[in-house]
């Protein structure tokens, strides 16, 4: 095998690719422009060289600086030895390092994983094994977690893993190279097209592991151009970056990516408390931000409490992730005065939103509409027949930048996609006559914590393995603020000396965090049961458990 079909091997392993007729279609229309997003970044740069790319603390970075820190950690990177279609885990908090690593990787043909800050090491590792990355990228610290204990965990775990870099004090590991000193060589591009993968998403998932989403230059370019257009984006937009950088919402909707493609300026905040946030929204004149709607809801509290109105300044206030109360919807309409744009979208593909023009009542009641006039949307029965208009059932989408199969899981695959390759979201909608989507419900098994989703099989099967549970069941359970928490009920084995689950409760709790499963996992609330309700079909009946749950709250 020459190199050059060895490296075409390994950058199709374990990718399900769009049917040839879909590949047509797509790029006809317009929508695969055959750029790579290392060229879709030149382009920006070259467009908008002196205009600030990034504010950081109190770091300002044009467009032509962010270029060059880039280039200079691409020179880093292949002086390592690193190559087209090896894997980088990338765990950083909003800071401008992040978009460095990002687009230096990429540009010479490496594969960021996209993890989130609120992972442990059991998702980490899950992710550096999945993908045999090579490197992983953290901080020292954020929000009081160091780091580095778990860059010790996956390097003991996971055989791939060869280097750690640490932005801050990197104790054993490398350092953040300094920049200035790494030898300006000129880089080659990576030999990829724009139909290869680029890098990959996570999925909040509904079964036991966290699933990658391997999401191509193609398809992904597509929605960041769509998005900056629906979301009106140009020079003058200063957005705040409140959410993960990460996430594809922020990411992708428009978020950073659409925001560099119309040059505007991205305000980066550390962590989202309202005291941090309106100052910083204050002081850059910020006029977008993205918010889940728990952190909407906590803004909104805050403004009450006598916080100045931000809302003033801000032109627009996007809110996703999960949904958003037609309550808190109004009020952030009619009491802070301000532009609101739901946006429901998954890391998979499909992205609506409402439009700026719709009726304050559809922008209250629905989560708008998708972006593409090719993103194929069914609601569908238990059978995958088609519902009549206006029913509520299964969305199954397919489309330009939407995932035709998640990486090397061929089996949940089967599961997840229909045989004719539309993705099953698990998500219960109706649709509008005028073509907006309602999410009216769930069937997969998932809690959406303010935004951040919880598969419940993979904390039941790690609550499982407690040598005092027989059986447990993970069950939302209704929260003011967050719109969701969880539950733990479990089915115990009674020891003699802690007749009543008092020390097991906290046991369980321990047993969980300790297990390296991010902390939004551990359950809220744990109730003990003699045994479990079941269903017909002799499976634990979850429904009734959710009805518990919500007589107890009335
Ligand atoms: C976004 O992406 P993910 O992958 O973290 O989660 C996707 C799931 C959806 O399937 C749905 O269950 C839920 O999150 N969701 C919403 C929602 N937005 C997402 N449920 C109700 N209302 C909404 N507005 O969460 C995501 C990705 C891109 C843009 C926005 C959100």
């Amino acid at each position: 095998m020459s190199d050059h079909q060895f490296i075409e091997a390994k950058l199709w392993e374990g990718i399900v690719q769009y049917p040839p007729e879909f590949v047509e279609r797509y790029i006809a229309k317009g929508y695969w422009q055959g750029q790579t997003i290392s060229q879709f970044f030149d382009d920006c740069v070259q467009k908008y060289a002196t205009r600030t790319a990034i504010i950081c603390a109190d770091c300002h970075i044009t467009y032509a600086e962010l270029a060059q820190k880039v280039n200079l950690f691409a020179v880093y990177l292949a002086q390592k030895g690193y190559q087209t279609g090896d894997s980088v885990v990338i765990q950083l908090p909003n800071i401008a390092e992040f978009f460095i690593a990002y687009f230096a990787s990429i540009r010479i043909g490496m594969r960021p994983v996209m993890s989130l800050p609120a992972h442990r090491h059991a998702e980490v590792s899950h992710f550096i094994g999945q993908t045999e990355a090579r490197l992983y990228i953290c901080a020292e610290q954020h929000m009081g977690f160091d780091y580095r204990t778990l860059a010790r965990e996956c390097q003991s775990r996971c055989p791939s893993l060869q280097q750690v870099i640490v932005i801050g004090n990197a104790a054993e590991f490398d350092a953040w190279p300094e920049l200035s000193t790494v030898a300006n060589r000129y880089v080659i591009t990576a030999e990829i097209t724009a139909r290869h993968v680029a890098f990959f998403q996570l999925s909040g998932g509904s079964t036991g592991t966290p699933k990658l989403i391997p999401r191509t230059h193609d398809d992904y370019l597509y929605s960041v151009r769509a998005s900056a257009e629906i979301c009106q984006l140009d020079e003058n937009t200063r957005m705040l970056m409140v959410l993960p950088v990460a996430h594809n919402f922020s990411l992708s909707s428009a978020g950073s990516l659409g925001l560099f493609f119309a040059g505007g300026t991205l305000v980066l905040a550390r962590e989202p408390s309202p005291g941090t946030c309106f100052e910083l929204i204050q002081t850059h004149k910020v006029t977008h931000v993205a918010l889940v709607p728990a952190l909407a809801a906590k803004w909104v509290e805050a403004v009450q409490q006598g916080a100045r109105n931000i809302f003033a300044d801000l032109e627009v206030v996007q809110v996703g992730g999960a949904r958003l109360p037609d309550a808190l919807a109004r009020q952030l309409i009619e009491d802070y005065d301000c532009c609101l744009q739901q946006v429901f979208g998954m890391a998979e593909g499909l992205v609506n939103y409402t439009r700026y023009d719709d009726s304050v009542e559809t922008i209250i009641s629905t989560q708008g509409s998708r972006i593409s006039a090719d993103d194929e949307i069914k609601i569908v029965d238990d059978e995958d027949q088609e519902l009549p208009a206006g029913e509520t059932g299964h969305l199954l989408t397919r489309g330009p930048y939407t995932i035709r199969g998640y990486f090397k899981a061929e089996e949940h695959n089967r599961k997840a996609f229909t045989s004719d390759g539309f993705y099953r979201t698990g998500d219960l909608v109706r649709m509008t006559s005028d073509g907006n989507i309602i999410v009216e419900g769930r069937s997969k098994d998932q809690i959406n914590r303010g935004g951040e989703k919880i598969a419940t099989e993979e904390v039941e099967q790690v609550l499982n393995q407690h040598t005092q549970v027989i059986q447990s069941a993970l069950v939302a359970m209704p929260d003011h603020m967050l719109g969701e928490k969880s539950c733990a009920f479990i089915q115990w084995r009674r020891e003699a000396h802690d007749p009543a689950p008092v020390r097991l409760n906290m046991q369980l709790r321990q047993h969980v965090q300790q297990s390296g499963l991010a902390t939004f996992k551990i359950p809220d609330h744990i109730e003990f049961v003699e045994d479990m309700p079941y269903t017909a079909l002799g499976k634990i009946d979850k429904k009734e458990l959710r009805q518990r749950l919500i007589k107890a709250s009335n």
